[in-house]
């Protein structure tokens, strides 16, 4: 990926990323990622060249995305919080269709804690109060935490 713009010398330049200029006259060298030769302020008002010669600037951005951490969401078993109640949280929740709610639940229910699915930080954090919050409003002991991946 490469953007290219030309100035004439001793304008000033937007810097975006790591530049590259390259002065399009004969006998210059290009090596990736490295200024090379900057005209920007040291061209003598001009030049001396008859006006033949201009000054590019190729941009070459490294691709600077990340990814980012991830954090599984887990519903922990209980002895008391009804079954269809954790396969409601998981559905409303977790997007999770009846089939899947019920598989995940009988997991928990079966294993003592089983996975809701994998999220960002801020988003499995949200989900963890929400069940929270919804299991406190009904009066179930119900636990959600969230583990990093
Ligand atoms: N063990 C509970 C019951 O027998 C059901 C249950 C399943 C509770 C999953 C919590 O995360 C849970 N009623």
């Amino acid at each position: 990926m490469a953007e290219l713009a030309a100035s004439q010398g001793g304008k000033p330049i937007t810097r975006l990323g790591r530049i590259i200029m390259l002065r399009l006259v004969r006998g210059t060298s290009a090596r990736s990622n490295q200024i090379l030769q900057s005209s920007a302020g040291s061209e003598p008002p001009g030049g001396d060249d008859g006006g033949r010669s201009s000054t590019a600037i190729v941009t070459k951005a490294k691709p600077r995305t990340k990814r980012p951490n991830l954090y599984r969401v887990l519903l922990l078993n209980d002895d008391y919080t009804p079954m269809e109640f954790v396969v409601h949280v998981l559905e409303r929740f977790f997007n999770k269709n009846r089939e899947d709610a019920t598989r995940i639940m009988l997991h928990v229910h079966q294993n003592g804690v089983g996975e809701c699915g994998v999220f960002t930080y801020e988003v499995a954090e949200t989900k963890v109060t929400q069940v929270m919050d919804f299991a406190r409003k009904h009066q179930h002991p119900l636990q959600c935490v969230m583990e990093k991946n």
